[in-house]
């Protein structure tokens, strides 16, 4: 007996290699114990319905796609950047008010003022646009802290986050993010305590799954990363980078060596830092909305990514300065009318793409069974809808191990 059985529904599962979106029309899925225990045609069910499941729920022909998987955000921050939008609206650049000490540097003054509790109650706001267009896995990082104290109450709020139930959570420890005020005649110590202090004491308190850093020259130099991801590695934890964003500093490339779960923006990526991704297997996470935000005006390599066969997720890179944006539906739709991902492709970023590049193929992003059980049931009369729309309201039902959440 199953727990519950979803039914009168229209799969899009995903998988890949069969039909566009692994559709199956007139499907059904079913979960037990958190876990998908059946997904497939509803004429090759094995029984009746009522007579498989104790609750079955039924869904008017809508459409369930595995939960979305949002693998990229800075969803825990403290204060905003409205009057920084206002600047680049009178002609600053990003880079220039960066410089100029704002930028990441003003969120990290106001991420050390706020208490863990506040950075939870505000980031929690945030995560309701997400679960609203039907988010049920979120990958958070720090780097607002750019110490061990305040990187600590960063990660531990988006650890809340997840102890409140409705959404399961993936942390990224972000130390090499922006140089702090405190050490800014001194890299090299800020790069050594990021290395050889916060990762090991992270990993130890198990607060974070992931490494990531900012390669860019308004960021970290390829060589400092190189130095900060060998120590992630040493700790046990996976590794990522912003990379090619506002220039090629073949951060990709690096990243790749070092087997990187995905390198992310990449609007300057090169032949070369092309070829080694799809040599490691390291995902390209697109951002379109820092892209939309910045205005910016060089594409990512979109169809040589594809040609080379590397995977391509995407996410709402969600933070204050350059995506304030808490629509991953908006994030679809950007990345086919900005980035022309067709809209399969893009539902595949956010699905079994963006949990590749979470390491977590295993157990989200498809309607496979024995994949946990989270699903987004969505009032849409083909999947192409939730890229089509734009700030409609879409989700009809999320579900989350199974349970109706
Ligand atoms: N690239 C980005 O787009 C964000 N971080 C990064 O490394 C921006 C973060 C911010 O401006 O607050
Ligand atoms: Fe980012």
């Amino acid at each position: 007996m199953w727990d519950t059985l979803w039914v009168d529904a229209n799969l899009a599962t995903m998988r890949e290699g069969g039909a566009p979106y692994g559709a199956i029309q007139r499907g059904a899925v079913a979960a037990k114990d958190g876990r998908i225990a059946w997904a497939g045609y509803a004429a090759d069910l094995p029984g009746h319905a009522v007579d498989l499941a104790r609750e079955v729920r039924r869904c008017d022909n809508a459409w369930i796609t595995p939960g979305l998987v949002d693998c990229h955000t800075h969803l825990v921050f403290g204060g905003d950047r409205a009057r920084e939008f206002e600047m680049r609206l009178e002609g600053k650049s990003y880079e220039e008010i960066a410089r100029a000490g704002g930028g990441i540097i003003s969120t990290v003054a106001a991420t050390r003022a706020a208490s863990r509790e506040d950075l939870a109650a505000s980031a929690a706001k945030r995560l309701a646009g997400l679960t609203r267009d039907g988010v049920t896995t979120v990958e958070i990082k720090s780097g607002y802290g750019l110490d061990l104290e305040n990187e600590i109450k960063m990660l531990e709020a988006a650890g809340e986050l997840a102890a409140r139930g409705g959404v399961r959570v993936k942390r990224t420890f972000l130390g090499l993010h922006a140089l702090p005020p405190e050490f800014k005649d001194d890299r090299a110590a800020y790069v050594q305590l990021t290395a050889d202090v916060m990762i090991p004491a992270i990993a130890a308190a198990g607060l974070a799954d992931a490494v990531d850093a900012f390669c860019e020259n308004i960021g970290f130099t390829a060589e400092e990363v190189d130095y900060v991801f060998s120590s992630a590695v040493a700790n046990g934890l996976a590794v990522k980078l912003h990379a090619e964003q506002l220039s090629n500093q073949n951060g990709a490339a690096l990243a790749a060596r070092y087997k990187a779960l995905s390198a992310d923006h990449l609007e300057y990526l090169d032949d070369a830092g092309i070829h080694a991704m799809a040599q490691a297997g390291t995902v390209a996470v697109l951002l379109p909305g820092a892209f939309y935000f910045l205005r910016e005006t060089q594409l990512p390599p979109i169809q040589k990514l594809r040609a080379a066969g590397v995977s391509m997720a995407v996410a709402s890179d969600c933070n204050p300065g350059t995506s304030p944006m808490t629509s991953p539906l908006a994030a679809l739709n950007m990345a086919c009318t900005l980035f022309r991902l067709t809209p399969e492709e893009a539902l595949a970023g956010m699905t079994r793409e963006g949990a590749r590049a979470l390491g977590m193929l295993d157990d989200a992003g498809t309607l496979d069974v024995g994949n946990a059980c989270d699903l987004a049931v969505w009032d849409v009369k083909s999947p192409a809808e939730l890229c089509y729309w734009l700030g409609a309201p879409l989700l009809r039902e999320r579900v989350l191990a199974g349970r109706v959440a």
